[in-house]
């Protein structure tokens, strides 16, 4: 009965109707009660796409797909004729942390375990090109990640590893260049030549700019190292794909399907662009291309999104381009189940989220999976979560008869519908970027970030008001929760090891020629070297810091508990003389900036004067920011493990700098994020007032910071 009086009061919205059949609709109004049931049960989902509740034969056009068939255009049903019923899909499992020597060790046994295929995580300061030993560098060397300086790295990372047997996929976008580089030259010192390398190198700065937040240098000579990556891999590497272009990281930003879709096919349209613009033709080009998306917890429209991708992307490269070659037309991609839908909270629920998530990226007709682990929300995983991660799908593979049916969805009204719809939306998408001259130039504008920021911000909204049921976190929580052990990195053990190792790469290279040839780029310069040069010349990128005013609270409506917290603000600043000021910053090479504009969109609408702080920043530039805008407290967004070390010398920077000035109080400092509970007494300890968990209510945290607060 609860379930229909939501769908009454939230769902269904007046302005939107369909057609039921009468028969029908007598029966279900009597079930219900409901004047008009057909329409009342809708499900308007943040795409802005009505799900019915009953679909019918009326709702596909026959024409349109009783021809469709798995490996013939437009590919909806499959980019190969026989699917999974002769190859499942490749279960890559993205993993990496510490040093290369632990991450070696990591694959090994996971390949020993059933993994397929290899794909590297990389620490954020290799990502943004800086060497271990970089200040900026500090509290982030080998916690996201495996910590990679120099080639010597690469080939401990595959030591053992037969290069040109299994496939290897590589997550780097910002420090490409170096990074390709160390791979051809760690395979090549290992007897296997270029032509001989299978897998895929991520190479997509687009999204970057947009959502990942890892790039070095502004688009412009970024998309030319990427044409340049595409143009060296299609003569050299014929067997790798030189880019995959990934909706996942728009996903868990907070892009709804159609925006995911949409945004990345455009992402790719104007790769292709860029590569031909460079001389390469679209059939040197595009046969080497591949997609990634995230599968988050709507289980129908994720299945219908990548059937929908499929023939989007075939549909658009015939217009645009032509190939000749089939191969040109093809989306193949990667799944990645989705990180942002597994909680801190009652965290064994999340296997269940993940095998949901991955049975819709195979029904989807994925070509390779990523399944996260349990622990998500808590830290990076353990070897017992991420065993039952790969199992997941080695029981998908192995246990249940999914894989001997095509496209086993093709058919049903309902699927068959969803995917036409996201089609639609896709390709309306599609057409506005074109009209704004191509991704990159919508990039530049800032529209598609605000775009997904906004409907974060209305999900949040959503969650904290319980409209959107999240088990476990907002309803149905456990009377004691369930601790699960976190795996932590001794990030200063792993400083320590890679600085020994740069140090005896530098010292055993010939200097002179390392300084001659970093202007030309060889010669064991270390990655760092490699991005500086290029740095001083391209410059580096900074990303835009707006917010969305409004939708938070507009999705929120009005409650007593938005009410009960506007008051309270109000108490305050009549108190203060001012409203509560919070700068909300982020701190060390972490990029995942969801957390920041959400928590920043929620402060504003609920009566803050908020500051935003801009990515990468030390703890000084965060404590120089916070006096300057005289905020009263500093929220601190952490999602990388970086916290343990930088929040406590943002507290020493922050009370250093107000003594300076003459302040009686410093600012205060609350911390939120990805945050293991083991460290929440360090944090405590070093000073910060309050500490946020994943799954905080924003109404609550605003509460709870103002009550540390004494009006100044
Ligand atoms: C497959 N093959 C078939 C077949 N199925 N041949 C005949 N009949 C069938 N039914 C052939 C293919 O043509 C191919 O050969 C070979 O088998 C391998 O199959 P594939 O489908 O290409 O699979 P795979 O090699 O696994 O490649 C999948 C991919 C690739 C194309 C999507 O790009 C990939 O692996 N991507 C992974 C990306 C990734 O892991 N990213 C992690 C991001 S994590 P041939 O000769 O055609 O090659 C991240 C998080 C973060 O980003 O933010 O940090
Ligand atoms: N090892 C394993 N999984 C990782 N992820 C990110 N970094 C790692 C890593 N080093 C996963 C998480 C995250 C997503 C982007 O990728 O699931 O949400």
């Amino acid at each position: 009965m609860s379930y229909l009086r939501l769908s009454q009061r939230s769902l269904w919205k007046a302005g939107q109707s369909f057609e039921f059949p009468e028969k029908w609709a007598k029966l279900a109004k009597k079930e219900t009660g409901f004047e008009d049931p057909g329409n009342q049960l809708l499900w308007n989902t943040p795409e802005g796409i009505y799900v019915k509740p009953l679909y019918l034969p009326r709702d596909i056009d026959m024409k349109e797909i009783s021809e469709d068939l798995p490996g013939v255009y437009p590919f909806t049903r499959g980019p190969y004729a026989t699917m999974y019923t002769q190859k499942p899909w490749t279960i890559r499992q993205y993993a990496g942390f510490s040093t290369a020597e632990a991450s070696n060790a990591f694959y090994k046994k996971s390949i020993a375990a059933g993994g397929q295929g290899l794909s590297v995580a990389f620490d954020l300061p290799t990502h943004r090109g800086y060497d271990s030993d970089n200040e900026r560098a500090m509290g982030d060397v080998g916690l996201a990640g495996v910590a990679i300086d120099t080639v010597e790295d690469m080939k401990v990372l595959f030591n053992g590893i037969a290069l040109d047997k299994i496939s290897v996929s590589m997550t780097m976008n910002g420090a490409v260049l170096p990074v390709m580089a160390f791979y051809i030259v760690a395979a090549m010192e290992s007897g296997v030549t270029p032509e001989k390398l299978t897998g895929t190198i991520q190479n997509d700065i687009l999204k970057e700019y947009m959502t990942r937040n890892t790039y070095i240098y502004p688009p412009e000579p970024s998309l030319r190292i990427i044409s340049d990556i595409m143009g060296y891999c299609s003569k050299n590497m014929p067997r790798f794909n030189t880019i995959s272009i990934s909706g996942y990281h728009m996903q868990e930003a907070g892009a709804p399907a159609h925006l995911e879709l949409g945004f990345t096919i455009a992402d790719g349209i104007e790769y292709v662009r860029c590569g031909t613009a460079a001389g390469a033709s679209v059939d040197d080009l595009a046969p080497r291309f591949s997609f990634f998306f995230g599968i988050g917890m709507n289980f129908y429209m994720e299945v219908a999104k990548l059937r929908a991708a499929r023939k989007l992307w075939a549909h658009v490269m015939k217009k645009y381009f032509n190939p000749k070659k089939e191969k040109s037309l093809l989306l193949r991609t990667h799944c990645q189940t989705s990180g942002y839908s597994l909680q801190a909270q009652d965290p064994y629920n999340n296997v269940v989220r993940t095998t949901i998530e991955a049975m819709a990226a195979v029904m989807g007709g994925t070509q390779s999976l990523h399944t996260n682990s349990f622990d998500e929300a808590i830290a990076l995983p353990t070897e017992f979560s991420a065993r039952i991660a790969r199992n997941t799908q080695l029981i998908l593979q192995h246990e249940t008869g999914i894989s001997k049916v095509i496209d086993p969805w093709a058919g049903s009204y309902m699927m068959e519908a969803l995917t036409q719809e996201l089609y639609n939306s896709g390709l309306a998408i599609v057409e506005e970027i074109e009209a704004l001259g191509g991704m990159a130039k919508a990039v530049e504008s800032g529209m598609p970030k605000l775009k997904i920021e906004e409907c974060a911000a209305r999900k949040q909204a959503r969650i904290d008001a319980g409209l959107d049921v999240v088990v476990g976190v907002n309803k149905y929580k456990p009377e004691k929760e369930q601790k699960v052990d976190a795996f932590i990195i001794d990030n200063q053990a792993v400083k320590e090891s890679q600085l020994k190792k740069l140090a005896s790469v530098k010292s055993s290279r010939d200097q002179a020629k390392v300084d001659k040839a970093l202007a030309d780029l060889k010669v064991r310069a270390t990655l760092g070297e490699i991005s500086e040069t290029l740095a001083d010349i391209f410059g580096r990128h900074k990303g835009g810091l707006k917010i969305n005013v409004g939708a938070y609270s507009s999705e929120y409506g009005n409650s007593d508990e938005v009410t009960k917290t506007r008051e309270l603000v109000d108490k305050f600043a009549k108190e203060a003389g001012r409203r509560p000021r919070i700068l909300v910053a982020k701190m060390g090479q972490d990029g995942h900036d969801r957390g920041q504009k959400v928590i920043a969109s929620g402060f504003a609408d609920l009566g803050w004067d908020v500051d935003i702080g801009s990515l990468f920043a030390t703890p000084n530039e965060v404590a120089v920011q916070a006096l300057d805008a005289d905020v009263h407290v500093v929220g601190i967004s952490t999602q990388a493990a970086g916290h343990r070390t930088l929040v406590p010398a943002l507290v020493k920077e922050l009370e250093t700098l107000s003594k300076s000035a003459g302040l009686k109080v410093a600012p205060k400092v609350v911390v939120g994020g990805v945050i293991p509970e083991g460290d929440y007494d360090m944090l405590y300890q070093a000073g910060a007032v309050a500490v946020f968990g994943p799954g905080t209510q924003i109404p609550a945290a605003v509460r709870e910071v103002l009550s540390k607060l004494q009006p100044q």
